[in-house]
């Protein structure tokens, strides 16, 4: 069916002890949440809204087979969540095709931004964006996908200066081994560089401009450094960037993270500018139920807040729900690391 209510009431439900955190809503299936504090105290959540779709699960992801976006709100941490309508749909995007995956949002003078990623009519991933001025939408979406974009999971960040860059990309089914030569490759790769003592395949950054609906710059690469200095490689699977960026500020300085997805940890590298380099520092996040997880990290009423999803509701990778835990800083800037069960 196009929808369903999360079994709440079945047998998992017995086991809920044992995670760290429970789901934020169970009306409908929710992943990859965006979490943003707007201005009017609320936090907001831009999630991924997953489908019980006819796709097989494969590697490339396949059975992600979303088709339109709800957002999420909070009065206060643990307040009821409010399931908003929807905010976007597929059949309303000229350009798209499939599979809306990952989604951010941003707001600047007046208006919120909605982007998204989504597989055009060729079958390649671009980043849309629509507007609104509602945080909760309906969007409206732009006729074209943005110039240049490539690949998915697009992450905008807003630097004090009130310089707002996009992060993106994502290997294996995200396509961005496809799009090394600068054109979409139908036939390339299905992983990644199939290079593992090369650099690993580096996320993209490109500055917006002032319309917050293009690029201002060709998009760059986001490297990541080892201890020593040196990228991480394309066998360092624990390591390596996989899918799922996010950047946050932190006393001044920049946080790289996202997930290793196929070892299935969120990681997290420093750096002193928005462009990087940034140095790997470690795990913000375990494992959970389900292949996939995706976050954001938010300050919200004088805390600091991890926004992630498993499978707990359904025991099924597609089918997730979204879920928020405090994070802990130590004195030095690092993060302590999240195991997502109760010992
Ligand atoms: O939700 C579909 C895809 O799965 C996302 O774009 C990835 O980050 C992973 O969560």
């Amino acid at each position: 069916s196009a929808d369903q209510t999360a079994p709440q009431a079945g047998s998992r439900a017995k086991d809920a002890a044992r995670y760290l955190s429970q789901p934020l809503v169970s009306e409908i299936y929710t992943a990859d949440p965006s979490a943003h504090v707007w201005g009017d105290g609320k936090l907001y959540i831009y999630p991924s809204h997953d489908i019980d779709g006819d796709a097989k699960e494969d590697d490339l992801g396949g059975h992600f087979e979303m088709r339109d976006y709800r957002i999420l709100s909070m009065d206060s941490p643990g307040g009821k969540v409010t399931v908003h309508p929807t905010a976007l749909d597929v059949k309303d995007v000229p350009w798209a095709t499939q599979q809306m995956w990952a989604p951010d949002a941003a707001f600047k003078n007046g208006t919120y931004y909605l982007y998204f990623p989504a597989k055009d009519k060729q079958g390649a991933f671009r980043i849309g964006v629509a507007t609104s001025k509602s945080p909760v939408g309906p969007f409206k979406a732009n006729p074209a996908p943005i110039k240049g974009s490539f690949s998915i999971d697009p992450a905008v960040f807003t630097d004090t200066d009130g310089k707002s860059y996009m992060y993106f990309g994502g290997i294996w089914g995200g396509q961005l081994q496809r799009n090394v030569t600068g054109t979409y490759d139908p036939n390339g790769s299905k992983t990644d560089l199939e290079q593992p003592d090369k650099p690993a395949l580096a996320p993209k950054v490109a500055a917006l401009d002032g319309s917050m609906t293009e690029f201002s710059e060709k998009p760059r690469d986001v490297v990541i450094l080892d201890e020593a200095g040196k990228p991480l490689l394309g066998k360092d699977h624990d390591r390596r960037f996989f899918e799922a960026a996010w950047m946050h500020k932190y006393n001044g300085k920049y946080y790289f993270s996202y997930s290793t997805g196929n070892t299935h940890y969120l990681v997290y590298a420093i750096g002193d500018s928005p462009y990087g380099p940034f140095t790997y520092k470690g795990r913000i996040l375990e494992p959970v139920e389900g292949w996939t997880t995706h976050h954001s990290i938010v300050e919200w009423q004088g805390k600091w807040w991890l926004f992630y999803a498993d499978s707990q509701l359904s025991g099924q990778t597609r089918l997730r729900n979204v879920k928020m835990t405090e994070l802990t800083y130590n004195p030095d800037g690092t993060i302590q690391t999240i195991n997502p069960f109760r010992k």
